[in-house]
Protein backbone atom coordinates (compact mmCIF):
# COMPACT_ATOMS: atom_id res chain seq x y z
CA UNK A 1 0.00 0.00 0.00
CA UNK A 2 1.18 3.23 -0.86
CA UNK A 3 2.33 5.98 1.66
CA UNK A 4 -0.84 8.44 0.68
CA UNK A 5 -3.31 5.51 0.29
CA UNK A 6 -2.56 4.65 3.92
CA UNK A 7 -2.96 8.44 4.76
CA UNK A 8 -6.59 8.74 3.61
CA UNK A 9 -7.61 5.80 5.17
CA UNK A 10 -6.09 6.86 8.92
CA UNK A 11 -9.22 8.04 10.79
CA UNK A 12 -8.25 11.31 11.75
CA UNK A 13 -6.59 12.10 8.83
CA UNK A 14 -9.67 11.27 6.57
CA UNK A 15 -11.59 12.89 8.83
CA UNK A 16 -10.35 16.28 7.95
CA UNK A 17 -9.81 15.68 4.38
CA UNK A 18 -13.35 15.29 4.60
CA UNK A 19 -14.41 18.17 6.40
CA UNK A 20 -11.85 20.47 5.24
CA UNK A 21 -10.47 20.72 9.66
CA UNK A 22 -10.33 24.40 9.72
CA UNK A 23 -8.53 25.01 6.33
CA UNK A 24 -9.55 25.74 2.61
CA UNK A 25 -12.93 27.82 3.22
CA UNK A 26 -14.44 28.47 5.98
CA UNK A 27 -17.65 31.16 6.92
CA UNK A 28 -15.41 33.97 7.84
CA UNK A 29 -15.58 33.86 11.35
CA UNK A 30 -13.15 33.98 13.72
CA UNK A 31 -13.40 30.29 14.55
CA UNK A 32 -11.94 27.39 12.65
CA UNK A 33 -13.44 25.08 13.36
CA UNK A 34 -12.36 21.76 13.53
CA UNK A 35 -8.95 23.38 14.48
CA UNK A 36 -9.90 23.51 18.12
CA UNK A 37 -11.05 19.65 18.63
CA UNK A 38 -7.80 18.78 17.15
CA UNK A 39 -5.60 20.27 19.69
CA UNK A 40 -2.59 22.64 19.00
CA UNK A 41 -4.14 26.20 17.61
CA UNK A 42 -7.34 26.25 17.95
CA UNK A 43 -9.78 29.11 17.69
CA UNK A 44 -7.94 32.77 19.02
CA UNK A 45 -9.38 33.87 22.38
CA UNK A 46 -9.34 38.10 21.59
CA UNK A 47 -8.16 40.25 24.60
CA UNK A 48 -11.06 41.98 26.46
CA UNK A 49 -9.02 45.55 25.40
CA UNK A 50 -10.19 44.09 21.33
CA UNK A 51 -7.93 44.45 18.44
CA UNK A 52 -5.61 47.80 18.53
CA UNK A 53 -6.80 49.50 15.10
CA UNK A 54 -4.47 51.78 13.01
CA UNK A 55 -3.28 52.96 9.86
CA UNK A 56 -1.58 50.34 8.17
CA UNK A 57 2.02 50.43 9.48
CA UNK A 58 4.63 50.91 6.52
CA UNK A 59 7.82 48.83 7.11
CA UNK A 60 10.71 51.64 7.68
CA UNK A 61 13.05 51.88 4.33
CA UNK A 62 16.19 51.26 5.97
CA UNK A 63 19.08 53.30 3.73
CA UNK A 64 22.14 51.91 4.08
CA UNK A 65 25.34 53.31 5.29
CA UNK A 66 28.14 53.39 2.93
CA UNK A 67 31.45 52.11 4.48
CA UNK A 68 34.42 51.48 2.28
CA UNK A 69 32.03 51.30 -1.04
CA UNK A 70 29.92 49.05 0.57
CA UNK A 71 26.23 49.37 1.66
CA UNK A 72 25.64 48.41 5.21
CA UNK A 73 22.58 47.57 6.83
CA UNK A 74 22.54 46.80 10.40
CA UNK A 75 19.49 44.10 11.68
CA UNK A 76 19.23 43.35 14.92
CA UNK A 77 17.01 40.30 15.91
CA UNK A 78 15.62 40.88 19.48
CA UNK A 79 13.07 39.61 21.32
CA UNK A 80 9.86 42.47 21.46
CA UNK A 81 6.65 43.07 22.64
CA UNK A 82 4.02 44.23 20.02
CA UNK A 83 0.65 46.21 20.50
CA UNK A 84 -1.79 43.89 18.11
CA UNK A 85 -4.32 44.02 20.82
CA UNK A 86 -5.48 47.08 22.86
CA UNK A 87 -3.87 46.87 27.29
CA UNK A 88 -1.80 43.77 26.37
CA UNK A 89 1.55 43.09 25.05
CA UNK A 90 2.56 40.12 22.99
CA UNK A 91 5.70 38.58 22.93
CA UNK A 92 7.11 38.60 19.55
CA UNK A 93 10.92 38.79 17.74
CA UNK A 94 11.41 41.59 15.73
CA UNK A 95 14.29 43.02 13.61
CA UNK A 96 14.85 46.98 14.45
CA UNK A 97 11.46 46.47 15.74
CA UNK A 98 9.09 45.15 17.65
CA UNK A 99 7.76 42.89 14.79
CA UNK A 100 8.47 42.17 11.15
CA UNK A 101 11.64 44.28 9.81
CA UNK A 102 12.89 47.23 8.01
CA UNK A 103 12.23 47.23 3.99
CA UNK A 104 15.83 46.73 2.50
CA UNK A 105 16.02 49.18 -0.39
CA UNK A 106 19.45 47.87 -3.08
CA UNK A 107 20.24 48.72 -6.64
CA UNK A 108 21.43 46.02 -8.91
CA UNK A 109 25.38 46.02 -8.88
CA UNK A 110 25.55 47.53 -5.23
CA UNK A 111 28.03 46.11 -2.83
CA UNK A 112 26.45 44.98 0.10
CA UNK A 113 26.78 43.96 3.51
CA UNK A 114 23.94 42.92 5.66
CA UNK A 115 24.43 42.61 9.34
CA UNK A 116 22.65 40.57 11.23
CA UNK A 117 22.84 40.86 15.26
CA UNK A 118 21.33 38.28 16.97
CA UNK A 119 19.77 38.72 20.58
CA UNK A 120 17.18 36.17 20.63
CA UNK A 121 18.69 34.30 23.37
CA UNK A 122 19.45 31.59 20.67
CA UNK A 123 20.54 30.12 17.42
CA UNK A 124 18.68 31.69 14.10
CA UNK A 125 20.02 31.73 10.76
CA UNK A 126 19.09 34.86 8.19
CA UNK A 127 18.20 33.53 4.64
CA UNK A 128 18.07 36.16 1.64
CA UNK A 129 14.71 34.71 -0.25
CA UNK A 130 15.34 35.53 -3.88
CA UNK A 131 18.56 36.93 -4.03
CA UNK A 132 20.88 35.36 -6.35
CA UNK A 133 24.15 35.26 -4.39
CA UNK A 134 26.93 32.81 -3.47
CA UNK A 135 26.14 29.67 -1.21
CA UNK A 136 28.16 31.05 1.81
CA UNK A 137 26.39 34.07 2.16
CA UNK A 138 22.83 32.33 1.55
CA UNK A 139 21.66 32.20 5.19
CA UNK A 140 20.92 28.50 5.72
CA UNK A 141 21.41 26.20 8.71
CA UNK A 142 25.03 26.37 7.11
CA UNK A 143 25.54 29.97 7.98
CA UNK A 144 24.51 29.52 11.99
CA UNK A 145 24.41 33.00 14.14
CA UNK A 146 25.01 31.96 17.77
CA UNK A 147 23.22 34.48 20.67
CA UNK A 148 25.29 37.36 20.59
CA UNK A 149 26.98 36.87 17.46
CA UNK A 150 26.70 38.94 14.11
CA UNK A 151 26.92 37.69 11.17
CA UNK A 152 26.96 39.13 7.22
CA UNK A 153 25.69 38.47 3.86
CA UNK A 154 28.11 40.18 1.75
CA UNK A 155 27.59 40.05 -2.48
CA UNK A 156 27.49 42.53 -4.87
CA UNK A 157 23.21 42.71 -6.33
CA UNK A 158 23.43 40.50 -9.18
CA UNK A 159 19.47 40.53 -10.40
CA UNK A 160 16.92 42.43 -12.32
CA UNK A 161 14.75 44.49 -10.09
CA UNK A 162 12.04 42.79 -7.81
CA UNK A 163 10.60 42.22 -4.32
CA UNK A 164 12.76 39.54 -2.18
CA UNK A 165 12.37 39.48 1.37
CA UNK A 166 14.56 38.03 4.11
CA UNK A 167 13.19 35.52 6.64
CA UNK A 168 14.97 33.31 9.20
CA UNK A 169 16.43 29.34 7.80
CA UNK A 170 17.14 27.91 11.39
CA UNK A 171 16.94 24.05 11.07
CA UNK A 172 14.03 22.55 12.42
CA UNK A 173 12.67 26.09 13.61
CA UNK A 174 12.10 28.16 10.44
CA UNK A 175 8.66 28.07 10.60
CA UNK A 176 8.28 29.28 14.93
CA UNK A 177 10.42 31.57 14.21
CA UNK A 178 9.14 33.20 11.33
CA UNK A 179 5.99 33.52 13.60
CA UNK A 180 7.44 35.26 16.27
CA UNK A 181 7.64 37.72 13.51
CA UNK A 182 11.13 37.49 11.94
CA UNK A 183 10.77 38.95 8.57
CA UNK A 184 11.43 41.97 6.23
CA UNK A 185 11.25 42.69 2.18
CA UNK A 186 13.97 43.61 -0.09
CA UNK A 187 13.06 45.44 -2.65
CA UNK A 188 16.25 45.89 -5.75
CA UNK A 189 15.65 49.00 -8.08
CA UNK A 190 17.38 49.03 -11.48
CA UNK A 191 17.85 50.72 -14.25
CA UNK A 192 14.86 49.62 -16.00
CA UNK A 193 12.45 50.13 -12.70
CA UNK A 194 14.01 53.58 -12.25
CA UNK A 195 13.08 54.52 -15.52
CA UNK A 196 9.55 52.94 -15.84
CA UNK A 197 6.66 55.43 -15.23
CA UNK A 198 4.94 53.07 -12.26
CA UNK A 199 3.76 54.29 -8.79
CA UNK A 200 7.34 54.68 -6.77
CA UNK A 201 6.39 57.00 -3.81
CA UNK A 202 7.15 54.15 -0.89
CA UNK A 203 4.22 54.01 1.50
CA UNK A 204 2.47 56.59 -0.49
CA UNK A 205 1.41 54.64 -3.52
CA UNK A 206 4.28 52.19 -3.69
CA UNK A 207 2.96 49.83 -0.46
CA UNK A 208 4.53 46.88 0.53
CA UNK A 209 2.85 44.17 1.90
CA UNK A 210 3.20 40.93 4.31
CA UNK A 211 0.37 39.04 4.90
CA UNK A 212 0.05 36.84 7.28
CA UNK A 213 -2.58 35.08 9.84
CA UNK A 214 -1.71 34.07 13.31
CA UNK A 215 -3.67 32.33 16.21
CA UNK A 216 -3.65 34.18 19.53
CA UNK A 217 -4.47 32.43 22.73
CA UNK A 218 -5.55 35.84 24.88
CA UNK A 219 -3.44 38.14 23.17
CA UNK A 220 -0.14 36.19 22.95
CA UNK A 221 1.38 34.19 19.88
CA UNK A 222 0.62 30.79 19.64
CA UNK A 223 2.59 28.49 18.10
CA UNK A 224 1.64 25.12 18.60
CA UNK A 225 0.39 23.11 15.30
CA UNK A 226 -1.39 19.73 15.97
CA UNK A 227 0.07 16.97 13.39
CA UNK A 228 -3.06 17.67 11.55
CA UNK A 229 -2.13 21.67 11.51
CA UNK A 230 1.23 20.25 9.81
CA UNK A 231 -0.45 18.24 7.66
CA UNK A 232 -2.85 20.52 6.46
CA UNK A 233 -1.54 23.58 6.92
CA UNK A 234 -1.21 25.87 10.02
CA UNK A 235 -3.97 28.79 8.52
CA UNK A 236 -4.36 31.12 11.76
CA UNK A 237 -7.84 32.78 12.41
CA UNK A 238 -6.43 36.27 12.52
CA UNK A 239 -5.43 37.61 9.45
CA UNK A 240 -3.14 40.82 8.96
CA UNK A 241 -0.51 42.95 7.04
CA UNK A 242 2.64 44.63 8.01
CA UNK A 243 2.06 43.28 11.72
CA UNK A 244 -1.16 45.15 12.02
CA UNK A 245 -4.92 43.77 11.93
CA UNK A 246 -7.87 45.78 10.45
CA UNK A 247 -5.99 48.44 9.87
CA UNK A 248 -6.57 50.96 7.23
CA UNK A 249 -4.88 52.61 4.81
CA UNK A 250 -5.23 56.37 3.52
CA UNK A 251 -4.44 56.47 -0.32
CA UNK A 252 -4.73 58.87 -3.35
CA UNK A 253 -7.19 58.69 -5.94
CA UNK A 254 -4.85 56.96 -8.34
CA UNK A 255 -2.97 53.95 -9.40
CA UNK A 256 -1.42 52.42 -6.29
CA UNK A 257 1.21 49.63 -6.68
CA UNK A 258 1.37 46.83 -3.82
CA UNK A 259 4.09 44.62 -3.15
CA UNK A 260 2.88 41.59 -2.31
CA UNK A 261 4.81 38.83 -0.16
CA UNK A 262 2.73 35.83 1.18
CA UNK A 263 4.71 35.88 4.21
CA UNK A 264 2.13 33.10 6.15
CA UNK A 265 3.52 29.88 7.07
CA UNK A 266 1.46 27.77 4.79
CA UNK A 267 -1.16 29.77 3.87
CA UNK A 268 -2.98 29.47 0.79
CA UNK A 269 -4.35 33.40 -0.32
CA UNK A 270 -6.95 33.92 -3.10
CA UNK A 271 -6.15 37.83 -3.00
CA UNK A 272 -8.43 40.58 -4.55
CA UNK A 273 -10.95 43.40 -3.74
CA UNK A 274 -13.70 43.89 -2.00
CA UNK A 275 -15.16 45.63 -4.93
CA UNK A 276 -14.08 42.71 -7.57
CA UNK A 277 -12.77 45.32 -9.41
CA UNK A 278 -9.58 43.94 -11.74
CA UNK A 279 -5.86 45.05 -11.31
CA UNK A 280 -2.83 44.30 -13.14
CA UNK A 281 -0.39 41.79 -12.15
CA UNK A 282 3.19 43.66 -12.98
CA UNK A 283 5.94 41.07 -10.77
CA UNK A 284 6.52 37.75 -10.19
CA UNK A 285 9.03 36.50 -7.52
CA UNK A 286 11.88 37.60 -9.38
CA UNK A 287 11.01 40.47 -12.00
CA UNK A 288 8.94 42.27 -13.81
CA UNK A 289 6.32 40.65 -16.13
CA UNK A 290 7.11 41.34 -19.59
CA UNK A 291 3.71 43.04 -19.66
CA UNK A 292 1.32 43.62 -17.69
CA UNK A 293 -1.18 40.66 -16.75
CA UNK A 294 -5.58 41.85 -15.58
CA UNK A 295 -6.44 39.95 -13.08
CA UNK A 296 -9.45 40.41 -10.81
CA UNK A 297 -8.29 37.39 -8.24
CA UNK A 298 -4.40 36.23 -7.43
CA UNK A 299 -3.09 33.43 -6.35
CA UNK A 300 0.15 33.48 -3.88
CA UNK A 301 1.35 30.31 -1.68
CA UNK A 302 3.46 31.20 1.11
CA UNK A 303 7.03 32.72 -0.17
CA UNK A 304 5.40 33.76 -3.08
CA UNK A 305 5.68 37.40 -4.36
CA UNK A 306 3.81 39.45 -6.85
CA UNK A 307 3.38 43.55 -7.59
CA UNK A 308 -0.28 44.16 -8.59
CA UNK A 309 -1.05 47.93 -9.58
CA UNK A 310 -4.56 48.96 -9.36
CA UNK A 311 -6.24 52.14 -10.43
CA UNK A 312 -8.22 54.04 -7.64
CA UNK A 313 -8.70 57.28 -9.86
CA UNK A 314 -12.57 56.24 -9.94
CA UNK A 315 -13.35 55.48 -6.32
CA UNK A 316 -12.46 58.76 -4.58
CA UNK A 317 -14.70 58.65 -1.22
CA UNK A 318 -14.68 55.18 -1.30
CA UNK A 319 -13.29 52.71 1.57
CA UNK A 320 -12.38 48.78 0.00
CA UNK A 321 -11.28 45.73 1.65
CA UNK A 322 -8.45 44.00 0.74
CA UNK A 323 -9.10 40.18 1.10
CA UNK A 324 -8.28 36.89 0.90
CA UNK A 325 -11.15 35.44 -0.61
CA UNK A 326 -10.59 31.64 -0.06
CA UNK A 327 -10.61 31.82 3.56
CA UNK A 328 -13.17 34.82 3.44
CA UNK A 329 -10.89 37.41 5.93
CA UNK A 330 -10.24 40.72 5.22
CA UNK A 331 -6.09 42.04 5.70
CA UNK A 332 -6.82 45.66 5.89
CA UNK A 333 -8.82 48.38 4.42
CA UNK A 334 -8.19 50.94 1.70
CA UNK A 335 -9.66 54.56 2.34
CA UNK A 336 -9.62 56.81 -0.80
CA UNK A 337 -9.71 59.85 0.57
CA UNK A 338 -6.63 62.02 -1.06
CA UNK A 339 -6.90 63.78 -4.13
CA UNK A 340 -4.17 62.41 -6.61
CA UNK A 341 -1.25 64.73 -6.28
CA UNK A 342 0.79 63.15 -9.31
CA UNK A 343 -0.75 60.64 -11.69
CA UNK A 344 0.93 57.97 -13.00
CA UNK A 345 -0.23 55.64 -16.27
CA UNK A 346 0.87 51.58 -16.18
CA UNK A 347 3.62 51.12 -19.68
CA UNK A 348 2.11 48.69 -21.70
CA UNK A 349 5.30 46.76 -21.38
CA UNK A 350 7.92 46.20 -18.43
CA UNK A 351 10.90 44.01 -19.43
CA UNK A 352 12.53 41.40 -21.39
CA UNK A 353 13.17 38.10 -19.78
CA UNK A 354 15.39 35.64 -20.82
CA UNK A 355 13.85 32.45 -21.43
CA UNK A 356 15.33 29.20 -21.53
CA UNK A 357 14.47 26.92 -24.51
CA UNK A 358 13.59 23.34 -23.34
CA UNK A 359 14.99 21.96 -26.38
CA UNK A 360 18.59 23.15 -24.96
CA UNK A 361 18.09 20.98 -22.16
CA UNK A 362 20.69 18.48 -20.73
CA UNK A 363 18.98 16.47 -18.32
CA UNK A 364 15.54 16.16 -15.91
CA UNK A 365 15.53 15.90 -12.50
CA UNK A 366 12.85 14.42 -11.06
CA UNK A 367 11.55 15.30 -7.62
CA UNK A 368 8.41 13.77 -5.48
CA UNK A 369 7.29 15.43 -2.94
CA UNK A 370 6.06 12.60 -0.47
CA UNK A 371 5.52 11.86 3.52
CA UNK A 372 3.00 10.72 6.18
CA UNK A 373 2.05 12.47 9.40
CA UNK A 374 5.22 14.25 10.65
CA UNK A 375 7.59 13.02 8.58
CA UNK A 376 7.66 14.78 4.91
CA UNK A 377 10.23 13.70 2.21
CA UNK A 378 11.65 14.66 -1.09
CA UNK A 379 12.36 11.25 -3.18
CA UNK A 380 12.00 9.57 -0.15
CA UNK A 381 14.61 11.17 1.85
CA UNK A 382 13.87 13.72 5.19
CA UNK A 383 16.36 16.63 5.32
CA UNK A 384 19.77 15.29 6.44
CA UNK A 385 22.07 18.61 6.38
CA UNK A 386 25.14 16.32 6.20
CA UNK A 387 23.36 14.77 3.10
CA UNK A 388 24.43 16.38 -0.74
CA UNK A 389 20.96 15.69 -2.59
CA UNK A 390 22.09 16.95 -5.97
CA UNK A 391 24.97 17.94 -7.55
CA UNK A 392 23.93 20.85 -10.87
CA UNK A 393 26.99 21.83 -13.38
CA UNK A 394 27.33 25.14 -14.05
CA UNK A 395 25.68 26.68 -16.87
CA UNK A 396 23.70 23.37 -17.46
CA UNK A 397 20.49 23.52 -18.84
CA UNK A 398 17.83 21.89 -16.91
CA UNK A 399 14.45 20.88 -16.18
CA UNK A 400 13.55 20.36 -12.80
CA UNK A 401 9.83 18.07 -12.50
CA UNK A 402 8.42 18.17 -9.36
CA UNK A 403 5.39 16.08 -8.51
CA UNK A 404 3.25 16.73 -5.66
CA UNK A 405 1.87 12.80 -4.47
CA UNK A 406 0.15 13.71 -1.32
CA UNK A 407 -3.38 14.64 -0.79
CA UNK A 408 -2.28 18.09 0.73
CA UNK A 409 -1.03 21.37 -1.01
CA UNK A 410 2.83 22.06 -1.62
CA UNK A 411 5.09 24.37 -3.24
CA UNK A 412 8.88 24.20 -4.32
CA UNK A 413 11.56 26.53 -3.64
CA UNK A 414 14.73 26.19 -5.23
CA UNK A 415 17.77 28.52 -3.82
CA UNK A 416 20.31 30.28 -6.14
CA UNK A 417 18.55 31.44 -8.61
CA UNK A 418 14.85 32.44 -11.07
CA UNK A 419 13.75 29.65 -12.87
CA UNK A 420 10.48 29.20 -15.43
CA UNK A 421 7.42 27.41 -15.07
CA UNK A 422 7.46 25.85 -18.73
CA UNK A 423 4.79 22.75 -17.74
CA UNK A 424 1.95 22.14 -14.72
CA UNK A 425 0.08 19.10 -14.90
CA UNK A 426 1.93 17.78 -17.94
CA UNK A 427 0.29 20.90 -20.49
CA UNK A 428 2.20 23.91 -21.34
CA UNK A 429 -1.54 25.29 -21.89
CA UNK A 430 -2.14 25.29 -17.87
CA UNK A 431 0.45 27.90 -17.49
CA UNK A 432 -1.26 31.19 -16.78
CA UNK A 433 0.24 34.27 -18.08
CA UNK A 434 0.79 35.64 -14.57
CA UNK A 435 3.09 32.64 -14.28
CA UNK A 436 4.80 33.23 -17.28
CA UNK A 437 7.77 35.52 -15.70
CA UNK A 438 10.88 34.59 -13.39
CA UNK A 439 9.99 33.00 -10.08
CA UNK A 440 11.58 30.83 -7.16
CA UNK A 441 8.54 29.35 -5.71
CA UNK A 442 5.70 27.40 -7.45
CA UNK A 443 2.96 26.15 -6.30
CA UNK A 444 1.81 22.78 -6.38
CA UNK A 445 -1.58 21.48 -5.51
CA UNK A 446 -2.34 17.90 -3.93
CA UNK A 447 -1.46 15.87 -6.81
CA UNK A 448 -0.47 18.09 -8.82
CA UNK A 449 3.34 18.61 -11.06
CA UNK A 450 5.04 21.01 -12.61
CA UNK A 451 8.37 21.08 -14.86
CA UNK A 452 10.83 24.62 -14.54
CA UNK A 453 13.42 25.22 -16.26
CA UNK A 454 15.96 26.63 -14.36
CA UNK A 455 20.24 27.27 -15.23
CA UNK A 456 22.90 27.56 -12.57
CA UNK A 457 25.00 30.93 -14.11
CA UNK A 458 26.99 31.45 -11.07
CA UNK A 459 28.33 30.84 -7.80
CA UNK A 460 29.97 27.65 -8.25
CA UNK A 461 30.97 25.89 -4.38
CA UNK A 462 32.13 22.10 -4.49
CA UNK A 463 31.56 22.01 -0.59
CA UNK A 464 28.62 24.39 0.27
CA UNK A 465 24.99 23.60 -0.69
CA UNK A 466 21.95 26.13 -1.26
CA UNK A 467 18.50 24.47 -0.46
CA UNK A 468 15.50 23.26 -2.23
CA UNK A 469 12.47 22.83 -0.16
CA UNK A 470 8.55 22.87 0.26
CA UNK A 471 8.07 26.46 1.69
CA UNK A 472 5.22 25.36 3.55
CA UNK A 473 7.07 26.15 6.65
CA UNK A 474 5.47 23.22 8.67
CA UNK A 475 6.52 21.00 5.92
CA UNK A 476 10.05 21.79 5.58
CA UNK A 477 10.73 21.92 9.09
CA UNK A 478 9.17 18.29 9.13
CA UNK A 479 11.59 17.20 6.42
CA UNK A 480 10.59 17.90 2.90
CA UNK A 481 13.77 19.75 1.83
CA UNK A 482 17.54 18.68 0.11
CA UNK A 483 20.68 20.10 -0.68
CA UNK A 484 22.02 20.62 -3.95
CA UNK A 485 26.00 21.80 -4.98
CA UNK A 486 26.41 24.01 -8.18
CA UNK A 487 29.70 21.99 -9.40
CA UNK A 488 32.26 23.01 -11.74
CU1 LIG B 1 4.57 21.29 1.66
Amino acid sequence: MKRRDFLTLSGVAALCILTGCGGGKSNGSNSMGMGGMMGGGGSSTIPTGGIKTSSLPIPELLTPTDRGGVKHYDLTLQKAQHDFFNGIKTDTFGINSTYLGPTLLMKNGDSVSVNYTNNLGELVTMHGHGMHLPPSMDGTAHQPINDGETWSATYTVNQKACTNWYHPHTMDKTAEHVYKGLAGLIMIEDAESIALELPKRYGEDDIPLVLQDRFFNNGQLNYNPSMMQVMRGYVGDIFMANGAIDATLDVEAKEIRFRILNGSNSSIYELGFEDGRSFKQIATDNAFLEAPVSLSRLTLSPAERAEIVVDLSDAMGKTIAFKDFRHNKTFFTIDVNKTATITTSLPSTLTTLEKLNPSDAVRTRNFVLDGSMGNFQINSKSMDINRIDERVPLGDIEVWEVRNNMMVDHNFHIHATHFFLIERDGSSANVTANEKGYKDVIYIPANGSVKVIVQMKDYADNSVPYMYHCHFLEHEDAGMMGQFLVTN
